[in-house]
């Protein structure tokens, strides 16, 4: 539990009169107190057989008062009171049998019991259907101790608690349940009983069963308890759950038999499996079988916290940037993010094996990396940004057994939008919230034109369920936007089309994924302004250094004009021609920037870059860089608020869709630390002056947090700036590397 989390049971306005806990044991206790400590009902009152632990309840403050007799306990409930039904699964209908005969219909039911199918059909057993105000309910919550003497108030802080309301359900009762669980801290969603019980059965009983069974085995083998004296940490972790309650487990077991044994006889297949290739001395599958888990393990750690992949950042952290300071040094920047995830994906899907040196560990393409070994794919890596992808062919990828997380990666979801439209599997995309609220049709309508069937929210944002097995045919398609993720989506949903794809765009953008098909050994041609391809072709592994990102270098390039006295050169970074257009606009604005050694890697130019301290003028930025720059603008604005004169920006109306509104994110920041900024629709105004001090926030967007960061060089007082996690997400040294270049830049949990 988190430290002070307790300080979440404040005392609330009143839920109804009386709560009557039906059954005294650990979960019901806690509720009790919760409910105590919060003020949510007048009385508390607890039932249970035992006088004992009645008696215990009440000096130790559990229950306001003890009911030895549950039918006159709840005869004297009314409308607004609340039953909660806290007894081993298989004695509920019992429990339900009383309820039915001596309460009265206004007064809420709830339950606690862990499946919910068995609490469905027991009401309609005792009811003769499911009365509207039964309420099932399930918080995911307990621990190996049992009894009301373990009882503590803040046991459901931050846990899930599933309610399963039924169509017979009153809303008004679901209302006071979600209140009662969320005054106890917890987080509640909804689901129907079919699924919860088989979401149940796989997450929760069968890990029992499993344990229950392991020890067990092991306990009455040959080897007897012996054994146990040299069992280790592995063994105890494994097991930790085998101390739970049997009783409880038995009916479990019992109550949602029908899920339990499909978890059961899917995992028995697995196991199967794993077995067969320790016998065939397979060391692929079993490479392949760990590394996935593995993965999938680390992958739960983090949406379990919901923190950043990356350890290094706190959940949504502050930057304090103290002002002043220059860049002085010899430095590289992470893996270009783009060219990463094109690395992982035509990786997968080439024959034969990938290796890939200088692969950015960032969030972004780490989901992308996640998705493709959800999809069958043996990764080994990332170690140091090197990585050896077992590529299984344009057909080998397999159906994911959930939904393909994505997090924050617009890139990710877009190009696997493509990638998987003509999949014989379906598969449903998801993201954070930030990438749940960009606009997705810009790739789903090409993508129906050539066959596809892609479901989107009614606003056209994800989660994105792609139906499997539509066969795909080439189009002839005229991007509106200048979007390098529309472009590679169509191409690689060209890969499994039949006939040619042909595009065009408004502008060049980023041309990675043209270049890196043709390392893949894959045919391209242009005609006359037009990206081509047939599909059905193969793509071959090939080995792979990812340069240095240039959107990375920006803020380093920025930092360096702005601040005096900066001397900085950064090495091996990629200067493809479609994404260096940052360096061109300070160029015109006065910058001091040097490109040389340069040379290529995997098809891709390189070269090491020197930026010293120059005075910077204000320029209307052309409109043909636009695209080439299109990632680095929250850096180049900070550029022009330290300029002499104005900068103007327009025809960049795609910055208002990126991970935040960039536009405005950066207005609002800019004009907080004193600087005159007016965003445009489709563009921004900068007048050069002094950076102040102040708070700004980055509105989740990594790229805004290290601009502003960036900004201290030139501030003249401290700039606090909020919601920095997402920097994990492109540039997880960050932090690190600025401060040693002498940035002070601290961090910490907001
Ligand atoms: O992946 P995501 O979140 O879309 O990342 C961004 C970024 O700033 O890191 C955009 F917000 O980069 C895009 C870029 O803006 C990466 C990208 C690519 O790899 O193809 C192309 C650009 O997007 P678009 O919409 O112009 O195609």
């Amino acid at each position: 539990m988190a430290a002070g989390s307790g300080a979440l049971l404040q005392p609330r306005p009143r839920l109804g009169e009386r709560l009557l806990i039906v059954g005294l044991g650990l979960m019901g206790g806690s509720l009790a107190l919760a409910a105590r400590r919060t003020g949510l009902f007048a009385q508390v009152i607890g039932h249970s057989r035992s006088a004992a632990t009645l008696a215990q309840g009440l000096s130790e403050g559990v229950i306001d008062r003890a009911a030895p007799e549950l039918p006159a306990a709840l005869a004297e409930l009314a409308a607004g009171d609340v039953v909660v039904i806290c007894v081993p699964t298989l004695s509920l209908p019992a429990v339900l049998a009383v309820v039915r005969e001596h309460a009265e219909p206004e007064v809420t039911v709830t339950d606690v019991a862990s499946v919910k199918g068995s609490v469905v059909a027991a009401a309609r057993a005792v009811y003769g259907g499911v009365p509207p105000q039964l309420v099932p309910g399930h918080p995911i919550a307990g621990s190996e101790k049992s009894g009301v003497g373990a009882a503590r108030a803040e046991l459901f802080i931050h846990h899930e608690v599933i309610l399963t309301p039924l169509a017979e359900t009153d809303p008004g009762h679901l209302a006071r349940v979600r209140g009662l669980w969320e005054s106890a801290g917890a987080r509640v969603s909804e689901m129907t009983p079919q699924d919860h019980d088989a979401v149940l059965a796989a997450t929760s009983h069968l890990p029992h069963m499993l344990a229950f069974g392991l020890v067990d085995a092991l306990a009455g083998g040959a080897q007897n308890r012996e054994i146990f004296r040299y069992a280790a940490g592995g063994f105890r972790d494994f097991t930790r759950i085998a101390g739970s309650d049997p009783v409880m487990w038995r009916d479990i077991a019992l109550a949602n038999r029908e899920a339990l044994l499909k978890a059961l006889d899917y995992f028995t297949g697995r196991l199967g499996a794993l077995r067969a290739a320790i016998a065939a001395q397979d060391g692929d599958v079993l490479a392949g079988i760990f590394t996935r888990a593995q993965a999938a393990r680390r992958h739960f750690e983090v949406m379990q916290e919901s923190k950043p992949y990356m350890n290094a950042a706190p959940r949504r952290s502050t930057y304090r940037v103290a002002p002043g300071g220059r860049l002085v040094g010899d430095i590289r920047v992470p893996g270009d993010k783009s060219i990463s995830h094109r690395s992982i994906m035509l990786g997968s899907l080439a024959e034969g094996v990938t290796r890939v040196l200088g692969f950015l560990e960032g969030e972004d393409s780490l989901a992308t990396l996640q998705a493709f070994r959800d999809m069958g794919v043996v990764i080994e890596g990332p170690d140091h940004g090197a990585l050896v992808i077992h590529g299984v062919g344009l057909n080998g990828l397999k159906r994911p057994v959930g939904p393909l997380y994505l997090g924050n990666s617009g890139t990710s979801m877009r190009l696997l939008a493509g990638l998987l439209a003509g999949q014989p599997f379906d598969v449903t995309l998801t993201g954070d919230e930030s990438l749940s609220r960009r606009p997705m049709r810009r790739v789903t309508e090409p993508l129906a034109a050539m066959g596809a069937a892609i479901a989107t929210t009614e606003a056209g944002t994800p989660p994105l369920r792609i139906e499997g097995g539509r066969a795909l045919h080439g189009i002839r398609y005229d991007l509106p936007i200048a979007s390098a993720q529309v472009k590679s989506c169509l191409l690689f949903a060209g890969l499994r089309a039949a006939g040619e794809t042909s595009l065009s765009e408004p502008a060049p953008t980023r041309d990675h994924t043209e270049r890196m098909l043709q390392g893949f050994g894959y045919p391209l041609r242009r005609e006359g302004g037009r990206i081509i391809l047939a599909g059905g072709g193969r793509l071959t592994a090939c080995d792979l250094r990812v340069p240095g990102d240039i959107s990375s270098a920006a803020f380093f390039l920025v930092g360096g004009s702005i601040a005096p006295g900066s001397d900085l050169v950064l090495r091996g970074v990629g200067v493809n021609p479609t994404r260096d257009g940052v360096i061109h606009i300070l160029r015109a604005m006065g910058a001091d920037i040097e490109v040389f050694n340069r040379t290529e890697t995997g098809g891709e130019p390189i070269a090491d870059i020197r930026v010293r301290y120059a005075p910077l003028r204000g320029i209307e930025i052309p409109d043909h860089l636009v695209a080439n720059a299109i990632d680095e603008f929250p850096a180049l604005f900070i550029a022009a608020a330290c300029a002499q004169g104005e900068t103007v920006l327009r025809g960049a109306e795609e910055l208002r869709v990126k991970e935040s509104d960039r536009i405005q994110a950066m207005a609002d920041g800019l004009i907080r630390l004193g600087i005159v900024a007016v965003p445009t629709p489709d563009g921004i105004r900068i007048q050069g002056g002094t950076l102040g001090s102040g708070i700004v926030d980055s509105c989740g967007d990594h790229r805004v947090a290290m601009a502003f960061a960036i900004a201290g060089l030139r501030a003249t007082g401290e700039i606090r700036i909020r919601d920095c996690s997402n920097v994990a997400t492109s540039f997880p040294s960050f932090p690190a590397l600025v401060r040693s270049l002498g940035l002070t830049l601290t961090e910490s949990g907001e």
